[in-house]
């Protein structure tokens, strides 16, 4: 029997090139060797209460890109959270074992409701709860996640162990699988931050939908130093995360990159790797443009996600409230 791998991603923003780095590239080269399910978060999406209808049309915007990056519907589940009424039922049962404690030393939910002060709502807070119950609820085997989403993930290990050891052996022990290279894509205007969906900043990321024109664009704009050698050389971080996008969509080697490079300055470098990503891209935006071109495939698609997952779902939760005793 294949691993289940389970893998969730928030409906909010523009997706951007780090998101397909570092998440979505992994999650379709690992699609043949285990049972995957990829789940649109748009539960976790709503604690930072976006419009309405933009909050819907980012949800059906992400599913139609996973599948043009690649996730096979076929071979892998893709199906949006909120459709699937077992997570939020499932949360409040973590939630009556997860003692405040442990949520308090949540990062997280520390540095994004830092600036919302008392205002920062209590879904925000119980994020990884709702976290641990997409997880569990399908006997996730293995998680891919960044660095960031490594302190949820041992949260929701520890409530295993706590369920387990209260009420019997119910929920499988979850791992993270955290990638090497690309965990960390920088932000084109400023390399010490992660690229993010929520940094508006018009040269930060560079978007999987972005055209031609402001692919180059942004690259050329990207914050560099005032050195010329072009070297992997993590103390220059914007050369760095330049070329490790470059390597990320190659998939050349670095001693060979910079070989390529030598004797060459940033704007070479900066002008090369625009033709690289427009061109990585362009494969992603002519599906996308295929699957949303015709009127209602995307939600019939939408649609049979929703059926493969939802029976496990309903299993484990049926399970789960007659160990507690509900019902
Ligand atoms: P935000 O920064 O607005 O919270 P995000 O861009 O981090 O959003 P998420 O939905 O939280 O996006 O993450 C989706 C996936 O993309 C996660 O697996 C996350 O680790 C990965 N990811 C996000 N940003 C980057 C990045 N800059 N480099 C590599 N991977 C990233
Ligand atoms: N919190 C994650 C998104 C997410 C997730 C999940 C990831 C929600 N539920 C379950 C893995 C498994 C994030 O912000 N990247």
């Amino acid at each position: 029997m294949k691993k289940r791998v389970f893998s969730g991603i928030q409906p909010t923003g523009n997706i951007h090139i780090g998101n397909y780095l570092g998440a979505i590239k992994q999650w379709v080269a690992m699609q043949d060797r285990y049972d995957a399910i990829f789940c649109i978060v748009d539960m976790h999406a709503l604690t930072s209460l976006p419009d309405p209808e933009t909050l819907k049309a980012k949800t059906r915007e992400l599913f139609a890109l996973l599948l043009a990056c690649g996730i096979d519907h076929q071979k892998s589940a893709v199906f949006v959270q909120s459709h699937v009424s077992a997570h939020a039922e499932l949360t409040w049962v973590l939630n009556c074992l997860i003692p405040m404690g442990w949520m308090n030393r949540m990062t997280q939910f520390k540095d994004k409701s830092r600036r919302q002060k008392e205002m920062a709502n209590v879904g925000l807070y119980d994020y990884p709860a709702l976290m641990a119950a997409d997880i569990l609820l399908y006997h996730t085997d293995v998680v891919p996640v960044g660095e960031d989403q490594v302190q949820h993930l041992e949260l929701t290990r520890d409530v295993v162990k706590r369920f387990n050891s209260i009420y019997g052996e119910t929920f499988t022990m979850p791992e993270a699988l955290v990638p090497e290279v690309g965990a960390r894509i920088m932000g084109l205007d400023d390399p010490t931050r992660k690229m993010s969906k929520s940094e508006t900043g018009a040269g930060h990321a560079i978007n999987l939908l972005d055209p031609p024109d402001a692919i180059r664009a942004k690259l050329m704009r990207a914050t560099t130093d005032s050195l010329t050698e072009v070297r992997f050389d993590p103390l220059r971080p914007g050369i760095f995360n330049l070329l490790v996008i470059y390597e990320l969509f190659t998939g050349l080697s670095r001693p060979e990159i910079e070989a390529r490079f030598e004797g060459k300055g940033y704007g070479y470098l900066k002008k090369e790797l625009a033709e690289v990503v427009i061109e990585g891209l362009r494969p992603v935006q002519t599906r996308y443009q295929e699957l949303t071109g015709e009127a209602g495939r995307a939600e019939a698609l939408i649609a049979q996600g929703v059926s493969r997952v939802q029976p496990t779902a309903e299993q484990t939760l049926a399970a789960v409230k007659e160990k507690v005793g509900l019902g």
